[in-house]
């Protein structure tokens, strides 16, 4: 879990030696190198610039969110108020919803062509879902909890909680490969909710204002995108950060959290 704010770079091994001689210099350079440490790439450290706010449903206890065919697509979880639904976005509105039956707890929510597909917390099902109607058409099994899920156009990427993300199948729901999320080469637990833009899987870390971008390949945290500022524009009655959507088309990004009045659209960094 992410901590305290940090410095604008990190990762960076900083070396400081008192030299007293010039000899020393190549003896503290060497120590130097030799004590980086392997995973020193810099993590870039920006903060959510707010674009546009719109209105959420503060009701809605927000497990996954995803952006399609001009809508918003939402899973609210708790037990007999999880459902999945359409929300248009300009005033928050509740266009079309499918509730779950008060045993599931709804979880993560990613789209893959014509369909929806909504995790569960812990019942090990995943629900699939028509697109367009909301209509629940099939039900996938899985091992484990269910917390955040992505689509990268090839396969289904899920979080369970842990430091480790699984690449899944979509039609079997059959996991591929597992990555393990790591911050200058330290396990990341708890990832959340999940989004894949440009190439990059960013995702909500629970307790935590920060969003982390993570490289699918490694599975180094690359970058941190903080947002605690904006909780000085919500009640205290907000939960945690706990939403991410792409709009790709537009190049739109939104973020929201469980019981959230509003729904933000930042700037994506790096854009400009
Ligand atoms: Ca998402």
């Amino acid at each position: 879990m992410i901590g305290p704010p940090m410095p604008r770079t990190s990762g960076l091994a900083l070396c400081s030696i008192d030299l007293s001689g010039a000899l020393l210099i190549v003896a503290a350079a060497l120590a130097c190198t030799g004590s980086a440490p392997a995973a020193g790439a810099s993590i870039s450290v920006t903060q959510a610039h707010v674009v546009a706010r719109y209105p959420h449903d503060a009701r809605a206890f927000t497990q996954g969110l995803l952006y399609a065919a001009g809508a918003l697509y939402e899973s609210t979880g708790l037990y007999g108020q999880s459902s999945l639904r359409r929300v248009t976005l300009t005033d928050g509105g509740i266009e079309a919803q499918s509730r779950l039956p008060r045993r599931y707890f709804g979880e993560g929510l990613a789209r893959v062509g014509a369909r929806l597909i909504q995790l569960t917390w812990k019942s090990g099902v995943a629900f699939v879902y028509d697109l367009a109607t909301l209509e629940r058409v099939r039900t996938l099994h899985y091992n484990g909890e269910g917390w955040g899920l992505a689509w990268n156009g090839r396969q289904l990427i899920m979080s369970d909680g842990s430091d480790t993300l699984r690449f899944i199948a979509a039609d079997t729901f059959r996991t591929q490969r597992r990555l393990q999320v790591t911050r200058s080469g330290q396990p990341v637990e708890n990832i959340n909710e999940l989004e894949y833009i440009n190439g990059e899987i960013w995702a909500n870390v629970r307790y935590s204002d920060n969003i982390i971008r993570i490289d699918p390949g490694s599975g180094a945290v690359t970058g941190i995108v903080e947002t605690g500022h904006l909780r000085r524009q919500l009640p205290a009655s907000a939960g945690v950060l706990n939403g991410i959507a792409w709009d790709m088309d537009n190049k739109r990004l939104f973020i929201t959290g469980k019981n959230w009045p509003a729904l933000f659209q930042i700037h994506l960094p790096d854009a400009e």
